[in-house]
């Protein structure tokens, strides 16, 4: 196991004002393990409030929640700042002009293409999930996540997104064990499941289906591509994406997946899955970052365009 005992509490006993943040469009291990880290620094007896975007209505079961700040980020100077889930500052989005005024800052991540960015970066590519790292930060300080509900809860669906429920290859036994433990703790492992990964919307349904329609395959490769229109047309965002390139990725002929989706204008962003071939270098090549089988990246071009074009890069590599 990884050795994560450095000064931490210290940092945190010295320290007032502590702020924590997740990724842009966060998702369900951000979510988890920056609020359960929000509650560990409340157990001891801190004030620390949450940087993140937004909480999508389908992560509003998280619990700590009421440390999210949403307010003006011009005044906020850190004693400390805690980078969770996020490989690189830009993907902090706003939130990495705060990181920036801080004086401490951490990074607490797992993906793969990060190459450190705080001035104490706990960065385990090995481990499933940025909340598996938190539970094992807190575990090494003497803190059992099992032994609080909320922590716990928190832990297990972050653990359970990044997974996909304990099913990609990001899942090693001590992820297992962590679950284990944290079910012996009493978390409600199948209401957790049932809205980390299955529930979706009536919009989301119809967003599904127009991804569907969009459609294409080639050389192992299925991808589809979605425009602002067709999300408004469906009553959608960008947040109600979830499930949609997994499973282009589970049909039988694809190798890899590729979804893009419109973020502005003339600018795109490109989703990849893959079963087995490595793709995080065509995406760290673009500009972007992630896991081996699992990365993003935005680029110029409409939604079609940024396909075809990351499509044909694959496909070039894998041959
Ligand atoms: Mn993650």
């Amino acid at each position: 196991m990884m050795d994560y005992s450095n000064n931490i509490l210290k940092d945190i006993e010295n320290a007032e004002k502590i702020y924590i943040a997740g990724h842009v469009n966060p998702d369900g291990d951000a979510v988890g393990a920056a609020f359960a880290l929000a509650l560990y620094l409340k157990r001891l007896g801190k004030s620390p409030r949450v940087l993140l975007e937004c909480i999508p209505d389908r992560f509003s079961f998280f619990f700590g929640t009421d440390m999210w700040y949403n307010g003006s980020y011009d005044d906020i100077a850190p004693d400390i700042f805690f980078a969770v889930d996020c490989g690189d500052l830009k993907r902090l989005g706003k939130a990495g002009e705060v990181f920036q005024r801080a004086k401490m800052t951490y990074c607490i991540d797992h993906h793969r293409t990060n190459e450190g960015l705080a001035q104490v970066d706990i960065i385990n590519a090995d481990a499933s999930s940025a909340s598996e790292i938190i539970y094992e930060i807190l575990k090494q300080n003497d803190f059992d996540a099992e032994k609080d509900i909320e922590i716990a809860s928190n832990i297990y669906a972050g653990m359970v997104f990044d997974t996909g429920g304990f099913k990609h290859n990001c899942t090693s036994r001590r992820t297992h064990e962590i679950a284990g433990a944290l079910v012996e703790g009493g978390v409600d492992t199948s209401t957790i499941h049932s809205r980390v990964l299955y529930e979706h919307t009536l919009p989301q349904a119809r967003l599904f289906g127009k991804a569907l329609c969009n459609m294409q395959h080639k050389s192992g490769v299925t991808y589809t591509a979605l425009t602002t229109a067709d999300m408004e047309a469906c009553g959608c965002t960008s947040q109600d994406l979830d499930g949609i390139v997994d499973f282009l990725l589970n049909l039988d002929k694809s190798e890899c997946a590729v979804l893009v989706t419109q973020r502005s204008e003339n600018t795109a962003k490109a989703s990849i899955r893959s079963k087995q071939f490595p793709i995080a270098d065509i995406v760290v090549a673009l500009g972007g970052g992630g896991h081996k089988l699992a990365a993003g990246v935005t680029c110029d071009g409409s939604p079609a365009e940024v396909a075809e074009m990351i499509v044909e890069k694959i496909i070039e590599a894998k041959s």
